[in-house]
């Protein structure tokens, strides 16, 4: 068999690939989970390391022809402890939905209890929400913000059901909170109650790496997960990092705080996995090499300050945001309360005008999700293209004339273009 190009050997995919790359180029997109990953984690991405299987961890493997994939897996590993200051680092999770069922089966027997945030709240689905697995697994109990005002975790609430319920995990983490919680404060509690601290910092890991937001296990958690393709920028895939004293996976430990490396190891290979994806692996270590530089703190500096202008300017115009505001990359605009529409038709207009961004719930929605309260955005991609405060100003104003009706969507998706072609997708353009 020869090997040929995409265009020459399935001309059907390629110009449906060309079709997103064009989306992609020519349209702003304000989904706070996604970003655009640089060439060089692409092209790692897209080599020959997918053809490689590589069950077991770097020195314990299953398979012989291991040379290579040692030296990439470990030095992902090495990489990600740099990074995140932490004593060990799985870098083998499918997904973020894996890694979590990886900390919990590590860590908890079936029926325990984990005490996390209420989806509506700015939880996330992984997190206990009914429809999951999980959740059938496991008895999850939830806390929720004290005043959605001003997005305050409503902290007492957090203790008391810690107290009554003694949780074997209390977790923090989120997937719509535009605010910080208070590590210390969490982790205090976990302790108080004999519970481990897992944080899902999967949206701001970026951050978090740049230095823009602090780390939880420097505050006192034991567990980190996140997928490594939202702030971080890398490939789709995901981490868990943990404090701990890492042992050999091939022997099952006592399940103590120390050895949750070893625990998290054996939990995702054989528990949860089979082979990992060696090409992901590697687009994963290049990322993190990437979020290690002076130029990425920058970064994710200017990701919250366009996140900050962004919020501004849709409060200056009449949006009502909750929690009024954002302290992160992302924040939520309640549709109904802003333009009486629903989330759903909301990001139905303005996906006419090029800009995309994803309905969301909004807290205690009495609204069903796919038709939510609300829409969900923020600052990772459009920073990476390079835009400051002046073009969230833009962005906010387009936002609001269109799901406000004073302006026409197909309209506005000419000035749109206009903008993003003077700000080219750092993943490039596929071209003919
Ligand atoms: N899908 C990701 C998000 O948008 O937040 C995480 O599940």
């Amino acid at each position: 068999m020869r090997y040929r190009v995409l265009p020459e050997c399935d001309p059907e995919v390629f110009e449906i690939l060309q079709g997103e790359s064009k989306r992609q180029n020519e349209g702003l997109e304000l989904v706070p989970s996604e970003n655009y990953a640089s060439p060089a984690v692409l092209e790692a991405l897209g080599t020959l390391m997918t053809n490689k299987y590589s069950e077991g961890t770097p020195g314990r493997r299953y398979y012989g022809g291991q040379m290579y994939t040692d030296r990439i897996e470990s030095l992902a590993i090495e990489r990600a402890k740099r990074l995140f200051n932490c004593d060990h680092a799985t870098v083998q999770p499918l997904s973020g939905a894996a890694s979590n069922l990886a900390v919990y089966s590590a860590w908890l027997e079936l029926g325990d209890t984990v005490l996390a945030m209420d989806l509506s709240h700015g939880g996330h689905l992984t997190h206990g929400a009914p429809v999951t697995f999980a959740a059938k697994a496991y008895n999850f109990i939830r806390y929720k913000m004290k005043d959605v005002e001003t997005g305050e975790i409503d902290y007492g609430q957090l203790e008391a059901l810690a107290i009554e319920h003694r949780p074997k995990i209390v977790l923090a983490g989120f997937s719509s909170y535009p605010r910080q919680l208070d590590y210390a404060r969490i982790a205090g509690i976990a302790e108080k109650v004999g519970a481990m601290a897992m944080a899902d910092m999967a949206h701001i890991a970026g951050l978090i790496a740049g230095k823009a937001l602090p780390n939880p296990l420097e505050h006192g958690f034991h567990v980190m997960t996140t997928t490594t393709h939202k702030t971080l920028r890398g490939p789709r895939g995901a981490m868990a990092l943990s404090k701990g004293k890492p042992g050999n996976p091939l022997r099952a430990p006592e399940k103590t705080l120390e050895n949750l490396p070893t625990l998290i190891d054996r939990a995702v290979f054989p528990g949860m996995q089979g082979g990992p994806h060696m090409n992901k692996i590697m687009a994963i270590a290049v990322a993190l090499q990437e979020a290690s530089t002076p130029e990425f703190q920058q970064y994710t500096a200017q990701i919250l300050k366009n996140a900050k202008a962004l919020a501004h300017r849709l409060m200056e115009r009449g949006g009502k945001l909750i929690t009024n505001g954002t302290d992160n990359h992302m924040m939520v605009l309640e549709t109904m309360q802003s333009f009486n529409r629903n989330g759903q038709e909301i990001q139905e207009v303005l996906e006419k005008a090029g800009i995309t961004l994803n309905k969301n719930v909004t807290p205690d929605d009495p609204l069903p999700p796919f038709k939510p309260s609300g829409v969900r955005l923020g600052t990772p991609s459009v920073t990476s293209r390079g835009m400051m405060e002046p073009e969230m100003q833009q962005i906010a104003d387009w936002i609001m004339d269109v799901a406000g009706g004073k302006a026409e969507p197909e309209a506005v998706r000419e000035e749109v273009r206009a903008l993003c072609l003077t700000h080219p997708s750092p993943s490039g353009l596929v071209e003919p």
